[in-house]
C-alpha cells in the first residue's frame, strides 16, 4: 500500500460550459519526447552496428542488459529452448495463449488481400498483384512492458499476410527470460528469436549483421531509445506506427453498473502514468457513482499508483446533454479504445467517424480486445485514428501495379502518351510511345 492514501480526482467537466474546450484539448494534448541526448547516443550505436555488425550486438547486449555472450550465435534462443518454454507455462497459460493465438488468427485471415485484374475495351489488362514482405522483424520490450498478447498480435498477422521469415528480439536484462514470451512466440510461429534490444537490435534488425539477415520492416513497441532508432532507420526499411500511450474513451448511457466501468478505465491507466481514462455520460449523478466507485476500488489495485497518475493527470468524466453530444466529442477526440457502454450500440454506430476499435454494449470490455477477442490490439493512439488504421495483414503486405497492353491499345495510349510527354519536354519519353503507335 502507499504511504499516503491516494484520492482519484478525475477532470469533471460539462460538456460545452466555460472553458469546457480549452481544457479538454489540455487534457489531449501528448507529444511524443525527442529528446537531443537519446538522438545522438542513438545515431552512434547505429553507426557502430553498421561497422562492426555482430560484434557491436554482443558488446552493447553485455554493458547494457549485463548479458555475457561472446558471440551473436549464444544470443540466439534455438528451436528446443523454445520448446521448453512451452513446457514451463502452465497448461492454464498454454491453452489461453493457444485459444487467443486461433481466434487473432482466424479474425486476420478475413483480412486477406487479393490480386486482381480487369479489361479495358481496347484489350488493355490492368491489375493488382499483392506479395508478402520477405522478411519482417518484431521488437519486444523487455521488463514491465513484455506482454505475451503483443507478441501474438505482431506475428500472426505477418504469419497470415505469408512473410517468409519472422524475426523476434528480446532484451532479457540479466538474462531474465519471460517464458510466457517465448511461448506465445512458438504458438505465432516466430522464426528465430534472439536476447537483445534497444537500439542495437532495432539496428541489426534494419541494417542486417553477419547473423540476422537485414529485415523489410521492423513492427513492435519500445522505450525512447527503441522508437528513435526505429524513426531513424525508417526508409531503409518499414516501420509501423510510433504507439503513445493507451487510451480508453468510455460512452453511457448511465445503464451499466459503476464498477464495472470504473474497472474498464482503470484497464487502459494501469499501462502507463500517461495513459487516459475518459468516461462520457449524460446523467451527472451516475458519473459520480463511477468515481466513488474508482476510489473504493483503487486500493485493491496492484498498479495503483499508476492508475492514480494516469486518472489525475489526464483522466476525465465528461457529462453531456445527450448521446449525439458524446459521439460527436468521441469524433473530436479519436481515441484508440472507444467502449458504447449503452443499450443499443448499434444506435450509435453509424455517426462514429474515428476510434482504433470500438466495443459493442455493457458486455464488450476492453481488455477482451486486448487479449482474445481476435482483433489486433495494435491501434492508432492520440488522435492517429482520423487517419490510420489498426495494424493488420495489409501491414505485411505490399501491391504492384500489372499493366499489360495489347497492339491496339498502346497505338491509342501512345497517342495521348506523346502528347502529355512532350508537354513535359521528355523527348524520350515521347518517343517510346510513338514508336508503338500504328499508322
Ligand atoms: N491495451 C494495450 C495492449 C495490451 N493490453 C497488452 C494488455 N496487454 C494497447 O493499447
Ligand atoms: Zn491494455
Amino acid at each position: 500500500m502507499s504511504a499516503t492514501p491516494l484520492l482519484l480526482k478525475p477532470a469533471r467537466l460539462v460538456a460545452g460550459a466555460g472553458d469546457f474546450d480549452q481544457r479538454l484539448d489540455q487534457l489531449l494534448a501528448w507529444e511524443s519526447v525527442s529528446d537531443k541526448a537519446v538522438q545522438q547516443t542513438v545515431a552512434e550505436i547505429i553507426d557502430r552496428v553498421r561497422h562492426d555488425g555482430d560484434v557491436a550486438v554482443v558488446d552493447f547486449t553485455r554493458s547494457f542488459d549485463r548479458v555475457t555472450a561472446d558471440t551473436m550465435a549464444e544470443l540466439e534462443l534455438s528451436e528446443q529452448r523454445m520448446a521448453e518454454a512451452l513446457k514451463a507455462i502452465s497448461d492454464a497459460e498454454f491453452d489461453a495463449l493457444q485459444c487467443a493465438a486461433d481466434r487473432i488468427r482466424r479474425y486476420h485471415e478475413q483480412q486477406q488481400q487479393s490480386s486482381w485484374q480487369y479489361e479495358e475495351n481496347d484489350g488493355t489488362v490492368l491489375g493488382q498483384k499483392v506479395t508478402p514482405l520477405d522478411r519482417v522483424g518484431i521488437y519486444v520490450p523487455g521488463g514491465r512492458a513484455a506482454y505475451p498478447s503483443s507478441v501474438l498480435m505482431n506475428a500472426i498477422p505477418a504469419r497470415v499476410a505469408g512473410v517468409s521469415e519472422i524475426v523476434m528480439v528480446v532484451p532479457t536484462p540479466d538474462g531474465v527470460v519471460n517464458e510466457m514470451v517465448l511461448a506465445a512466440a512458438a504458438i505465432a510461429g516466430v522464426d528465430r528469436v534472439f536476447t537483445i534490444g534497444g537500439a542495437q537490435a532495432v539496428a541489426a534488425l534494419a541494417l542486417g549483421t553477419e547473423s540476422i539477415s537485414k529485415v523489410d520492416k521492423i513492427v513492435g513497441p519500445g522505450n525512447i531509445y527503441v522508437a528513435t532508432a526505429k524513426r531513424m532507420v525508417y526508409g531503409q526499411v518499414g516501420i509501423d506506427m510510433i504507439a503513445g500511450p493507451s487510451e480508453i474513451l468510455v460512452i453511457s448511457d448511465g445503464g451499466t453498473d459503476p464498477d464495472w466501468i470504473a474497472m474498464d478505465l482503470f484497464s487502459q491507466a494501469e499501462h502507463d502514468e500517461d495513459a487516459q481514462a475518459i468516461l462520457i455520460a449524460t446523467d451527472g449523478e451516475w458519473l459520480g457513482q463511477v468515481e466513488a466507485s474508482m476510489n473504493r476500488l483503487l486500493p485493491e489495485m496492484e498498479r495503483r499508483d499508476i492508475i492514480a497518475a494516469s486518472i489525475n493527470n489526464r483522466g476525465a468524466l465528461i457529462q453531456v446533454p445527450d448521446l449525439n453530444a458524446a459521439v460527436a466529442l468521441c469524433n473530436r477526440i479519436a481515441p484508440e479504445h472507444l467502449e458504447l457502454s449503452v443499450a443499443d450500440p448499434d444506435m450509435l454506430l453509424p455517426s462514429i467517424r474515428h476510434a482504433g476499435a470500438i466495443f459493442m454494449g455493457r458486455y464488450t470490455a476492453e481488455a477482451l480486445g486486448d487479449y482474445c477477442a481476435g482483433p489486433n490490439h495494435v491501434l492508432p493512439t492520440s488522435g492517429t485514428a482520423r487517419f490510420s488504421s489498426p495494424l493488420g495483414v495489409y501491414d505485411f503486405q505490399k501491391r504492384s501495379s500489372l499493366i499489360r497492353f495489347s497492339a491496339g491499345g498502346a497505338s491509342d495510349m501512345g497517342k495521348v502518351a506523346s502528347v502529355l510527354a512532350r508537354g513535359e519536354s521528355l523527348t524520350a519519353h515521347a518517343r517510346s510511345a510513338e514508336y508503338r503507335i500504328k499508322d
